[in-house]
Order: structure tokens, then sequence, then C-alpha cells
């Protein structure tokens, strides 16, 4: 080998020490994928600085290529693998997907409100219970005898036309219903106490009907039963008033007129003035003798007066809702308003 060639040699492998320094101090520094991307194009690419020098050894002896080619190969596998570990390293290091950042806001937890009807029943009970009236409940799937014999409607009245009737299947009886109204709870209340009675009844109802904007085929009622002796038709109007004026104000105005309900005598339904126009909420009167004594009452010793509303039609009022159907229709947009 002479002088010159020796030198080159030298050189050469000086190159291979000075590019291994320089990756290995650029590969610390390198933390993005575009930093470490251009790293492994600068130092291990084909246009790389460890190609470019395998490139150039073409003027050694061949003895002399092998050796320098050999560092140069051993240095290419050391970056390669010192590669691979930076990769793991800085994939480590990133926070994984979904992680939680506690500095942010908190999220709001989603609360849940009482529906619009509940809330206007919780209103009328209220009212009720205030004037000395308790709350009962009772089945909404129902005897046809309370639904309807008891409270004075025989199978051939035509007053059963009035509650168009959803009748359960069954194999075993043919005489159970979904209520039709929470008069039922009447005859109940009576066959299971002795008077004074007085009580307000809250309850789903169901109605074979087709819906428009102030029917639906399911709906809630409060009923209302005072029984005892001495009781008169002023005690029902003076109750009815004193309610309108707990839930609509003292200044509405409030109209009784005769109505028929067979399981009443008289009958009478009240209306709210609404700007001008009188609104039914609901209907009432005296109890029918042959109800109290149905439910094994002394009708020549006791009176009563009984009463049934519609919540959501009363919420219509209050809250100026023109559909009826939004009760139930389950859009949040309609419910979150209460
Ligand atoms: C009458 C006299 C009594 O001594 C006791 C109770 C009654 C009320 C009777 N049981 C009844 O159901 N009468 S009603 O058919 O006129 O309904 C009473 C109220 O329920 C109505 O004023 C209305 O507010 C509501 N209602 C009736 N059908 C409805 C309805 N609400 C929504 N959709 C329907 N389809």
């Amino acid at each position: 080998m002479t002088e010159v060639q020796d030198n080159e040699v030298t050189d050469s492998i000086e190159s291979v020490e000075d590019i291994k320094l320089a990756a290995i101090s650029a590969l610390e520094t390198s933390e993005t994928s575009e930093q470490l991307e251009s790293w492994r194009v600068e130092f291990l690419g084909r246009k790389g600085r460890l190609t470019a020098l395998l490139r150039g050894l073409g003027s050694l002896e061949i003895e002399d290529r092998k050796v320098v080619g050999a560092a140069a190969n051993r240095l290419r596998g050391e970056l390669e693998q010192l590669f691979e570990e930076r990769i793991t390293r800085s994939k480590s290091s990133q926070a994984p997907v979904g992680s939680i950042d506690i500095t942010l806001p908190g999220r709001k937890p989603a609360h849940g409100g009482l529906h619009p009807s509940t809330q206007m029943i919780r209103e009328i009970t209220q009212a009720f219970n205030e004037m000395g009236f308790q709350t009962v409940e009772g089945p909404e799937v129902e005897l046809e005898k309370y639904n309807f014999d008891m409270l004075n409607i025989p199978a051939d009245h035509p007053a059963r036309d009035q509650w168009d009737t959803i009748w359960i299947d069954s194999e075993t009886r043919s005489d159970v219903l979904l209520r039709t109204h929470t008069s039922p709870m009447q005859a109940r209340v009576m066959e299971a106490n002795d008077p004074p009675i007085r009580v307000v009844v809250p309850g789903k109802c169901y109605r074979y009907e087709s819906t428009d904007a102030t029917h639906e085929w399911h709906f809630n009622q409060v009923e209302g039963l005072a029984v005892d002796e001495g009781i008169t038709f002023a005690d029902l109007k003076g109750t009815l008033y004193e309610f309108a004026r707990r839930i609509f104000g003292p200044s509405r105005k409030v109209r009784f007129r005769c109505d028929f309900f067979p399981f009443v005598e008289p009958g009478v339904d009240m209306s709210i003035d609404w700007n001008g126009r009188w609104i039914e909420i609901l209907g009432a009167g005296m109890v029918h003798p042959k109800v109290l004594e149905n439910a094994g009452y002394d009708s020549s010793k006791y009176t009563g007066f009984a009463f049934g509303m519609g919540p959501e039609r009363i919420s219509m009022l209050r809250n100026e809702i023109t559909d009826i159907r939004h009760f139930f229709s389950n859009d949040l947009r309609f419910l979150t308003q209460f």
C-alpha cells in the first residue's frame, strides 16, 4: 500500500466515525415523526451519507475497500437498530388514545326531570291534599264491573258508547279492560272503606279513539270523591272553586253547566275563562244514590260529590300548549321546557 492509499483508507474510516457521531447526536434530538423521517433519509436513505461514502470507495484497493465497506455496513446495522429503538421510545412516550386530560373542565352530568303531566298531577293533588283529600291509586287494568257496572252503567246502557274501550284478550275471562276513566276507583274506595271519604285518584286512562290536538288514546285523569253525611252541591261548588283559584289564580272566572254522567245526579261540567273563551276542564256531580248503594252505603244517610279532570288539558291551558300529542311523543325539546 502506498502512503497516499494509506491516507485514503484512514480518511474513509474517519468518515465512518464522523457519520456515526453525527447520526447518534442528531437522533437524540429528533422528536417528531417528521424529524425522525428526515434523519432516516439523511443517514440511511439511498442518497444518504452512508450510501455516498460507500459509493466513493471505488478509488481504494480491493482489500482496503473491504475494510472500509465492512465498517460502513456495520455502522448501517447499528444505525438501523438505534433508529428502531428511537421510534419505539417515541411511540411509548406519547399519550395513549383516549387518555384523560385532567385540566379540561368537567362534563355536566345530564339529569332528568319530572314529566309535565306528573308536574301537573302533583300540583292538582297537592291542592286537594291541602283541602283534606287523601291521594290513592288504583289499577290501570280494570274489571268491567268497576269501570262500568258499579257506576250505574249497565251492559246495554248507551252511555258505554262514551268511553270506547280497549279490552284485554284473555282465554279465561272477557271482562278485563284498560280503564277508560279513573271513576272505577270511586267504587273500589267505597267498597273498601266506610264514610267519611275524601280522596283524589290520579292515574292513566285508555280509550280506543283516534287522536287529535285535544284527544290522546292514553291520558291522565285526576278523580275526586267525597262522601259523608250532609254533603251538598254547595260543597261540590265550593271545593272546585277553591281548586280553580289555586291552579289558575284568584281572578279567573269559572262556569258550571248541566251535564250527564250515569254515576251522578245532578251532573255538571266546569269550564274556566281562557282569553274570553270557556274551556271545559272537568266533569262532576253528586254521587248517584245507586252508586252509593252498589258499594253497600245507605243512600238515605250518606251523600257525596265526585269529579274527574284531565291534567294534560289543564297543563295545555296553563302553558299554552297547542297539541296534547306533544306530551307522549318523547321529544326532549318539548319535555325539557318544563
Ligand atoms: C264525571 C263525574 C264524576 O262524578 C266523576 C268523574 C267524571 C269524569 C268522567 N269519568 C269522565 O271521564 N268524563 S270525560 O270523559 O269528560 O273526561 C274527563 C276529563 O278527562 C275531560 O274533561 C278531559 O280533561 C280528560 N279527557 C277525556 N278524554 C280525553 C281527555 N284528555 C285527553 N285525551 C282524551 N281522549
